[in-house]
């Protein structure tokens, strides 16, 4: 894919972000999803690919944009065909209350590299680049814990966990306290807290725990892009996950096995790019400059180079078509 892409996708997670910015702390979680979706779809129009979402919004008959399948980009005969992965807002909680972390983001790879993953949860371990090959999903939190911190060369009580406050995490955070780690709670959003372990500044040095699929996938690309490392294993919860699962051709079988950071995002010609809504750990939120602009904050990587670059953006609200037609 030609590298100049990975800036193209910083314009559309940017348009989603500051469309949907406008929502933050209005209690309106379908408001501000919603938006975020029509803005980057639009977006995508003007970007040279022949893409297709594989990660989406969901099916043609439960979402009307960005479901599985579309086909997004300019679709010109001349361009390359690849699978896009989307989450035009993760953490439609976070903005609706106007608490941090809430991104727009994006994953884009070759033709078959995104694991088509069902919108279901997904059990998912994550590490910085220092502790890859060290984690096992197949082992207790306990052990991940203490694998890792021999990794790092730390103790574990010099070491933090970020998980989901969910009932569901309570053997982590019990495991964790048991051996001292520190734990960072977060309430949404396991894309940007994911991310976060690979960046050291961030003093979180792992996550566990039980997320969304879809998210999983595109969480992988960045991960790749960082050289961290990732397992994950897609996890139904109920009996309608599970139908769900084997409608899209998994078998029980296929279910239980533990997929490696390259089953979820295959080879290194990947893209991501996530821009920040509110403001949180790795990236700031939309900023109103004054009445007719605002200032965004992204970052997009590249895995087969690994480059990361922040990229600050002032945006004229005047002068942006798709701000115009959506604000
Ligand atoms: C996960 C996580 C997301 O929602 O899907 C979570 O990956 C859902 O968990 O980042 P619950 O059903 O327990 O709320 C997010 O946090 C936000 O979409
Ligand atoms: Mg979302
Ligand atoms: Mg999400």
């Amino acid at each position: 894919m030609d590298r100049n892409l990975a800036l193209e996708l910083v314009r559309v997670t940017e348009a989603a972000a500051l469309v949907s910015s406008r929502f933050m702390g209005r209690g309106d979680k379908n408001g501000a999803d919603g938006a975020a979706v029509e803005a980057m779809r639009k977006a995508f129009e003007s970007v040279k690919i022949r893409g297709e979402v594989v990660i989406g919004e969901g099916e043609l008959d439960e979402a009307p944009m960005l479901y599985i399948g579309e086909k997004v980009g300019s679709q010109s005969e001349d361009c390359m065909e690849v699978d896009i992965a989307v989450d035009p807002l993760d953490g439609t909680t976070l903005i609706a209350k106007g608490l941090p972390n809430s991104i727009s983001v994006i994953a884009m790879g070759a033709k078959g590299s995104l694991l088509k993953a069902p919108d279901t949860y997904m059990k998912k371990i994550i590490v910085g680049p220092k502790a890859k090959g060290c984690i096992d999903l197949n082992k207790s939190a306990e052990k991940n814990i203490l694998n890792v911190a021999r990794a790092l060369d730390k103790k574990t009580t010099q070491m933090t966990i970020v998980v989901q406050d969910r009932e569901r995490h309570n053997h982590i955070i019990e495991a964790a306290r048991k051996l001292g780690t520190k734990i960072k709670m977060f309430g949404d959003g396991d894309v940007a807290a994911g991310i976060a372990t690979c960046f050291e500044e961030t003093g979180i040095d792992m996550l566990m725990g039980i997320g969304g699929g879809p998210e999983g996938v595109i969480t992988a690309a960045a991960i790749k892009s960082m050289g961290g490392d990732m397992q994950a294993q897609i996890y139904p919860l109920s009996d309608e996950e599970r139908k769900r699962c084997h409608e899209m051709g998994y078998t029980d079988e296929s279910l239980n096995k533990v997929l490696s950071i390259d089953d979820l995002a295959k080879g290194d010609d990947l893209f991501f790019a996530a821009t920040g809504i509110t403001g949180g750990e790795l990236l700031k939120g939309v900023t109103p400059i004054g009445n007719n602009r605002a200032r965004t904050q992204s970052v997009v990587m590249r895995a087969k180079t690994g480059t990361i670059r922040f990229v600050d953006a002032i945006h004229n609200l005047d002068k942006n078509q798709i701000l115009i037609d959506l604000m």
